[in-house]
């Protein structure tokens, strides 16, 4: 990732983990942070909530960058699933190029939006041999076991979770909670012979009319769901990195699989913290494509808003707390992009606290520039606390921008990612 300029340095940035349920210090040792958050599957176009979540772990990485660290960012794409096959088949379109297309609007989305590019973007399909490879391992390890497909002609993969220890760790859920979700989440709970209702699936055999690809000794099909995860961090990242994240939709089943495929097949952690974005929704409702009700980030940029409108509104909640899009929302963003804008280029304003521009700031003593800078890294290494860091601005810019207001122009692109 590209390192940041910035005055100073930021201190190590605290944020919660699902796993543990505290809030606890990710600043790795060896001055590298390693990052995988969850892409989209790309059958429709990105809305609020896809965007709050890529924002949110746009706003860590920035915190890590201004902290002195190198960061690792991985990011996958879901281009074979079933949503995305269904969607293509209603549509009559062809699946690859529903992907490719939904693809190309989504990068173009964060890009308008400010966030910083993965150094490593991976297609599920990319990723299928990593896929095999590790199935075998897991068959061969007798961790995993083979089913057969209802016609006979191949054999489904599942991981066996009674070989496993740490399954539930990364949710802490009762068996109970699993349920509730498991099957409407893209889970088989009454696929019959399965060992555990909840074993995921690793491999499934070729049907009739569905794509697939080869699998060496697994024959011809397409993996599971959370292998590619799995698979495509380890490959990426390594053992253990640091942080797992993607919305708070994913914890189960998707980020609790993932980690315990990838202990059955390290024998370590899959990451050191687990952090998710609470859902965003409309009208009381979570924002998602099945259900149709979305605010999309291309649709509002079409109405000519500014982006970097529409990525101050995202940051003007906290992650952790859920969330409906409202009009208000973005309308208080855009008065408070114009207010800043007006501050950052306006003349400097006469006496007062503006006085102390004219030591610098930026490498000097600090101004009172330095101390909004502080007061931005508090809030964001403070579990990323993006309202307290617009309102710390709003009262700068309320006091009349006093200091140097190219730095601290500097300092809000830098950490907060918002083009002044
Ligand atoms: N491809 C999988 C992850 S491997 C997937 O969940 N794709 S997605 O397109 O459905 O979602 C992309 C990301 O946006 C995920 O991290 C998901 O958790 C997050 N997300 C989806 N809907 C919302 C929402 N309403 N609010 C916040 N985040 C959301
Ligand atoms: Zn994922």
């Amino acid at each position: 990732m590209p390192q940041i300029a910035g005055p100073g340095r930021g201190g190590p940035l605290r944020v919660h983990d699902t796993a543990t349920g505290t809030v606890r210090e990710v600043h790795p040792e060896g001055g590298r942070a390693r990052l995988y958050v969850c892409g989209i599957t790309p059958y429709d176009a990105t809305h609020m909530g896809h965007a709050a979540t890529y924002v949110t772990f746009d706003l860590l990485i920035r915190v890590w960058l201004d902290a002195g660290l190198d960061v690792t960012y991985v990011q996958n794409v879901t281009d074979i699933d079933e949503p995305l096959l269904e969607r293509a088949t209603r549509d009559g379109v062809d699946w690859q190029d529903l992907a490719a297309g939904q693809i190309s609007l989504f990068q173009e989305d964060m890009e308008a939006l400010n966030v910083l590019a993965p150094e490593h973007y991976v297609g599920a399909i990319e990723g299928i041999p990593d896929d095999v490879e590790a199935v075998r391992h897991l068959l061969a390890e007798g961790t995993a076991y083979s089913l057969p497909a209802e016609d006979g002609r191949g054999e489904d993969v599942y991981l066996d979770l009674a070989t496993q220890p740490s399954f539930g760790a990364v949710s802490g859920w009762s068996r109970e909670e699993m349920f509730e979700v498991f099957a409407e989440r893209g889970g088989d709970p009454d696929r019959p012979g399965k060992r555990d209702r909840l074993d995921p699936l690793l491999w499934r055999a070729h049907r009739e009319g569905e794509p697939h690809w080869p699998g060496g000794p697994l024959g011809e099909g397409r993996p599971g769901w959370h292998i590619e995860c799995t698979t495509i961090a380890l490959r990426y990242l390594g053992e253990s990195f640091d942080v797992q994240g993607g919305g708070t939709d994913l914890i189960f089943p998707h980020h609790e699989m993932s980690a315990v495929q990838a202990q059955a097949l390290t024998g370590a952690p899959f990451a050191g913290a687990y952090v998710h974005q609470a859902m965003v929704g409309l009208d009381g409702e979570k924002m998602s494509k099945s259900k149709g009700n979305l605010v999309l980030v291309s649709a509002l940029r079409r109405e000519g808003v500014d982006p970097m409108a529409i990525r101050l509104a995202l940051l003007s909640q906290h992650y952790r707390t859920p969330w409906d899009w409202t009009q208000r929302i973005l309308e208080e963003a855009v008065e408070r992009l114009a207010a800043w804008r007006a501050v950052v280029g306006g003349q400097a304003v006469a006496g007062g606290a503006g006085a102390d521009s004219a030591d610098g700031g930026v490498n000097g003593a600090p101004g009172a520039e330095g101390s909004l800078v502080t007061e931005l890294r508090t809030a964001l290494a403070t579990d990323l606390d993006s309202p307290a860091a617009l309102r710390a601005v709003d009262a700068w810019a309320a006091a009349g921008g006093p200091g140097d207001r190219a730095a601290v122009a500097v300092a809000v692109e830098a950490l907060l990612g918002v083009r002044l």
